[in-house]
């Protein structure tokens, strides 16, 4: 498949699967088994990529989607574990990659526990990450339980949206709907019947929501059409001018151009795997012109 997958160095040096498909390019890091490209022909990134950017092995890519595992966040029983777990800041394994439906070309990645995961977390698991690039971008997480004992764990595709306008965007698929408002001391709230539109710093967990999200964006004169399974929670986080200010790897001006609506099983939405049990998230993600 030379000439669909090439895995070369990437940026920092680190193995970057760049898929060129008959409908669109990717770029997928095995680090992190980051997605850090989609871009069907004849469109602009669908995803934001910073270009201030770490790309260093235990540090996580700013951008793309970085794949969150096996908690969300800051570990509640231990302030010290890194943010957000830890599968996305680990070396992954390109497993296989081929041509697939569609005029697609998918790979599959895997990440298993060892010693370093398992000093953070003690549970043996099995990850399976495929990623289809066509003129759909398709992402499969498939949590699989190794350990002799029951697990629980959140999970993320914590997916970058590049937008032309933060400010001019909506979002439907969120109405009526409870959240954490991260900005407001995880106060639970409710959202009310219209659209989200973003008007300030905003780091919501909506919980109880499978619906099919679409990101409206008048400035790009374009529609992203985000569908997903085996996911109860969607996250939409973007920092604003102040909080953006203080992360390293932003540039100042790059909150105007990403929002995040994450496909998550995060908080109360979090997952308890059995022995043996295998848990699957998958989203999917496909634009459309605003006429
Ligand atoms: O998904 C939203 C969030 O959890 C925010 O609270 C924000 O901190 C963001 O993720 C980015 O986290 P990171 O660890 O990548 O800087």
């Amino acid at each position: 498949m030379a000439d669909l997958v090439v895995v070369e160095a990437g940026e920092g040096g680190l193995p970057c699967a760049r898929v060129r498909s008959a409908r669109a390019d990717a770029e997928i890091y095995l680090h992190g088994g980051h997605v850090t490209r989609w871009q069907p022909r004849g469109a602009e990134p669908v995803l934001f990529l910073s270009r201030r950017a770490v790309y260093a092995p235990g540090k996580a890519i700013r951008g793309g989607v970085p794949l969150i595992f096996p908690w969300f966040g800051p570990r509640a029983t231990d302030p010290r574990a890194p943010m957000h777990g830890f599968a996305r800041s680990r070396a992954w394994r390109l497993l296989t990659s081929g041509p697939g439906p569609d005029d697609s070309v998918v790979l599959e990645l895997g990440l298993e526990d060892d010693d370093a995961t398992r000093a953070l977390w003690s549970s043996a698991f099995s990850l399976r990450y495929r990623v289809m690039v066509g003129a759909t971008l398709s992402l499969t997480l498939e949590v699989v339980n190794t350990s002799p004992a029951p697990f629980t764990f959140e999970t993320a595709l914590h997916t970058y949206l590049a937008v032309g306008d933060v400010e001019a965007v909506t979002i439907t698929g969120l109405e009526d709907t409870r959240f954490l408002d991260k900005v407001d001391g995880m106060a639970r709230k409710r959202h009310g019947p219209a659209p989200l539109r973003l008007t300030g710093e905003t780091d919501r967990v909506f919980l109880g929501t499978r619906a099919r999200c679409v990101v409206v964006d008048p400035a790009l004169g374009r529609r992203l059409i985000i569908d997903k399974a085996g996911s109860a929670t969607t996250v939409v986080w973007n920092p604003w001018a102040t909080k953006a200010a203080g992360i390293a790897d932003l540039e100042p001006e790059d909150w105007r151009r990403m929002v995040c609506v994450e496909t998550a099983n995060a908080a109360d939405d979090a997952l308890v795997l059995a022995p043996g049990a295998r848990h699957v998230t998958l989203a999917t993600l496909r634009l459309e012109a605003v006429a």
